[in-house]
């Protein structure tokens, strides 16, 4: 009979590219979605899945909702992508991503334990929580040092996770992922951003693109790539944490580089820190500046991860590189302003 898995925050990003994944492997899949005021469904559209799926609402806020969900679906495996996932939100709302993202999954693992402690768990954890990093590259082993309230609140989650498991035996798994991106991101990431503001810029929509610290650097995958992992984990006979990275690292102005010959721009920095901008070398324009807005009171600086684990335990691995990831984010932005669409 097919398995049925319940994915919290369907309409995220990872969970549009997981309910693709379960639905070709054959699963019945039921998406929880917080209800808003308008539809939310575009990712699952893009990726022809919308109507292959049973949508539920569910908030995890809600312990009295997530446990009758649980109840009335009985999966075989939950799969908790819901979150706060905005860092920079999170030092402006501490309380509420501590609710989502550190109470959300406490709910949830509470319900597995009366409900049926048989279901298989999966919690969405983050490389994040290695914050201020204590070695270089990051693994299952590295020492955590959170640097905002979004990454406090995702290692609760995550030793509660381990706590589950070892207290009551549950199949209960975190994976430790590092940034992975896609043209589903939301657009107040830095990756999207820099591919849908260079689309608009191109397109006459913007005068030039505004960023933060160019100088982080962060370990960019494929979201398509790390769903498969988050699958290979809660399939592993003994559930256990991984890293899922692809072991390189690159700065948000490496990022830029990148994405911006995909629009016709070849971008030459001047200037230093709060003064550097982007000009790009054909026009002589400056289309790129920064803004003190969008730095983080506290910067996680560099991170890059080492996925050996995953890669010899589950056979994992992380295809897509990030000249291909940028040139993939870069023409489905292109393509989509060129022909009208709002982006979402
Ligand atoms: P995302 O696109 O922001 O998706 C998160 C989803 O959670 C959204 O659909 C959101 O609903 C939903 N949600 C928020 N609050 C909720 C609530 N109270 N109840 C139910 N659903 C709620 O994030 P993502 O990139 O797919 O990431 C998935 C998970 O992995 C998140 O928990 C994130 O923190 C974590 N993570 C992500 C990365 C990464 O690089 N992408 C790396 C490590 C860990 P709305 O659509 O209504 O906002
Ligand atoms: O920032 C810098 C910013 O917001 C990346 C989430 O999925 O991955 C994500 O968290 C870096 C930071 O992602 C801008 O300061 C510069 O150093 O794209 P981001 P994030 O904070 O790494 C982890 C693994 C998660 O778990 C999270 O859920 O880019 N940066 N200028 C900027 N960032 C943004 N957003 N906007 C800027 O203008």
């Amino acid at each position: 009979m097919a398995k049925t898995a319940l994915i919290t925050g369907i309409a995220g990003q990872d969970g549009a590219y997981l309910a693709r994944l379960l639905v070709d492997k054959g699963y019945r899949v039921v998406g929880g979605m917080r209800r808003t005021s308008s539809s939310n469904t575009w990712r699952l559209e893009e990726l022809n899945v919308a109507r292959e799926v049973e949508l539920v609402d569910l908030d995890v806020a809600e312990i009295t909702n997530v446990m009758r969900v649980i109840e009335r679906v009985r999966p075989d495996e939950i799969y908790n992508l819901a979150g706060q996932s905005f860092v920079a939100v999170s030092f402006e709302s501490p309380i509420y991503t501590a609710d989502i993202n550190a109470l959300g999954p406490a709910r949830i693992l509470e319900a597995i334990r009366e409900v049926d402690p048989k279901v298989r768990f999966y919690q969405a954890s983050t490389s994040e929580m290695y914050g201020k990093v204590q070695e270089t590259p990051q693994s299952e082993r590295t020492p955590f040092h959170p640097r905002n309230p979004y990454a406090v609140a995702k290692l609760y989650a995550h030793w509660l996770t381990v706590n589950y498991r070892e207290s009551y035996g549950l199949h209960a798994t975190a994976g430790i992922l590092f940034n992975h991106e896609s043209p589903l991101r939301g657009r107040n990431f830095v990756t999207r951003k820099i591919t849908s503001d260079l689309a608009r810029l191109k397109h006459g929509k913007l005068d030039a693109v505004r960023l933060g610290n160019l100088s982080a650097r962060r370990d960019w995958g494929f979201a398509g790539d790390f769903v498969e992992g988050i699958w290979l984990m809660v399939q592993a006979p003994e559930p256990q944490d991984y890293v899922l990275a692809t072991g390189e690292s690159s700065s948000v102005r490496r990022f830029v580089e990148l994405a911006a010959p995909c629009f016709g721009f070849d971008i030459e920095w001047h200037g230093t820190d709060l003064d550097e901008v982007g000009v790009d070398r054909k026009s002589g324009r400056t289309i790129i500046r920064t803004d003190p807005k969008f730095r983080r009171p506290a910067e996680v600086d560099t991170l890059v991860g080492f996925p050996q684990k995953a890669e010899r335990e589950l056979g994992w691995r992380s295809r897509i590189r990030i000249d291909e990831l940028a040139r993939m984010m870069a023409d489905a932005d292109d393509r989509r302003v060129r022909d009208g669409m709002i982006l979402l």
